[in-house]
């Protein structure tokens, strides 16, 4: 198969921002940690504004920050303080290594940069115009920047710090071919600096443009599963019914979790990865609000009990493939969604799902927060575990990982690798692999393109569909 390719153990991409790789992901716990509270990483619309100073180290970020804040006492790199006629809190954003740098330091300053970048109102991008080499490390920032938040319009003010230095006016003038809009400004003289607080008391008071909070829902994880299936029905798939059946089941004991879902089934062989057809078929139906999914899996404390009820309810298999865990599928035939009105869709749920999980290198938060703040970017997401099998020669043997999510989602949160990410056209998998690999820390970002998109996905060119990993 042309586009299945085998897992690339490492991203090609070495930037700081390409994720903490080997030292400093090595210290964090092997296992997941504990369930993360489920934190907002969105604004409100109503909070005071927050304006990052952001730039390479060494370009004057602290040093214009603190001319910002006046007498105002930094925080935790914040200071609340006045500029012109609006009330903001000034963030000193930690200068960013000017080459690739994975130390933990480094990446420590990187991850406060993607935080600043997503809690802004208005970002102020410091450039040492007495550099040789701002416009290189510019660029780098720039990358940073703008490919997360341009669309949203979020303003980013650009300035050429040092000028008090005695710099070389034709370097500057190459310089503003990039930043054609860029202030002149000393942080250390306090030239310029009027000009500045002005232009981001002007934008900081202006309608943010998306700041407001992400949606969430309420409810724990095993509960958004039941809601999955209470608005799942097809010929043979009652979900009000089954849903019933486990609520009671796990009210005393009898079921200890559940997931329904549509197995992802992909087999390794020596050519790579060979996907399932329609293994992916739930993410061309999450825009028409169902969940197509046919697979439950319970977590029992009595599976033969599980197992004979499940059948009773128009299973078509019933497979017991560990101890505590029963397999049920049914026929999707007529799959639909009978969703109340005022559900949340299948789509947020999905996202809810994201928000919720973190582990290493993933923040879900993070992710969701962009999702939810570029609608246009994306058609569908889901977020879930490939069942991978590997096959050499004749021997197909099944990884361990098949009941990860399940095992886990009551105690420690959702267990999943691969972010599935529906997109338009090439242009926008480009962003979300780009999202990926620099913002999100992923350790893969593969693209499933023309045919196999259509026969695993159901997602027609030129819609495609990206694949996120984490290790
Ligand atoms: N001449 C001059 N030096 C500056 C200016 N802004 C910052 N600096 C100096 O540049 C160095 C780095 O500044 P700092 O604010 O710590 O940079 P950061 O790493 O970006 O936070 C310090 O020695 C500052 O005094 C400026 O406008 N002119
Ligand atoms: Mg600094």
């Amino acid at each position: 198969m042309a586009t299945a390719k085998k897992r690339p153990k490492t991203t090609s991409k070495r930037t700081p921002g390409a994720k903490p790789r080997g030292k400093a992901i090595a210290k964090k716990p092997a296992k997941k940690p504990a369930k993360k509270p489920a934190k907002k990483t969105v604004k409100k619309a109503e909070p005071t504004p927050i304006v990052a100073i952001v730039g390479a180290k060494g370009a004057g970020v602290s040093t214009l920050a603190k001319r910002l804040a006046g007498d105002a006492k930094f925080t935790a790199n914040r200071a609340k303080c006045v500029l012109g006629d609006a009330k903001v809190v000034v963030w000193d954003v930690p200068g960013q290594a000017r080459d690739d740098d994975e130390s933990d330091a480094a990446m420590k300053r990187f991850e406060e940069l993607l935080d600043a970048l997503i809690e802004a109102a208005v970002v102020v991008h410091v450039i040492d115009a007495s550099d040789a080499d701002a416009e290189r490390v510019g660029c780098r920032m720039n990358r940073w920047i703008y490919g997360s938040w341009h669309d949203l319009e979020k303003p980013i003010v650009t300035v050429f710090n040092k000028r008090d230095l005695a710099a070389d006016a034709s370097a500057v003038r190459v310089l503003r071919e990039t930043w054609k809009d860029a202030l002149d400004v000393s942080a250390k003289t306090g030239d310029g600096v009027d000009t500045l607080v002005s232009l981001v008391a002007e934008r900081a008071l202006a309608e943010p443009p998306v700041f407001e909070d992400a949606p969430t829902i309420e409810g724990s994880l095993i509960d958004l599963q039941l809601a999955l299936i209470e608005r799942t029905r097809s010929k043979r798939f009652d979900g009000a019914a089954i849903a019933a059946t486990l609520r009671a089941w796990l009210e005393d004991e009898t079921a200890l979790s559940v997931q329904f879902l549509r197995e992802a089934n992909a087999t390794y062989t020596d050519e790579g990865l060979e996907r399932e057809d329609d293994g992916l078929l739930f993410l061309s139906a999450l825009r028409d609000d169902v969940w197509n999914a046919d697979t439950l899996h319970v977590v029992t404390r009595d599976p033969a009990r599980v197992a004979e009820a499940l059948a009773s309810m128009g299973a078509r298999e019933v497979e017991r493939a560990r101890d505590d865990v029963v397999t049920a599928r049914w026929d999707t035939e007529g799959l639909r969604s009978i969703a109340e009105r005022d559900a949340p869709s299948a789509q947020a749920i999905q996202l809810e799902i994201v928000r919720r999980a973190g582990y290493n290198a993933f923040r879900g938060d993070r992710v969701h927060a962009w999702l939810v703040a570029h609608p246009a970017a994306w058609r569908a997401v889901a977020f879930g575990r490939l069942r991978r099998r590997f096959r050499e020669g004749r021997r197909v043997t099944e990884s361990l990982t098949r009941f990860n999510t399940v095992l886990e989602l009551a105690d420690s949160g959702w267990n999943a690798d691969e972010l599935w990410v529906v997109v338009d056209d090439e242009a926008a998998a480009e962003r979300i692999r780009f999202m990926g690999e620099v913002h999100w820390f992923a350790d893969s970002a593969v693209t499933l393109t023309d045919d196999e998109a259509r026969r695993v996905a159901g997602v027609r060119a030129p819609a495609r569909v990206v694949e996120l990993w984490w290790d």
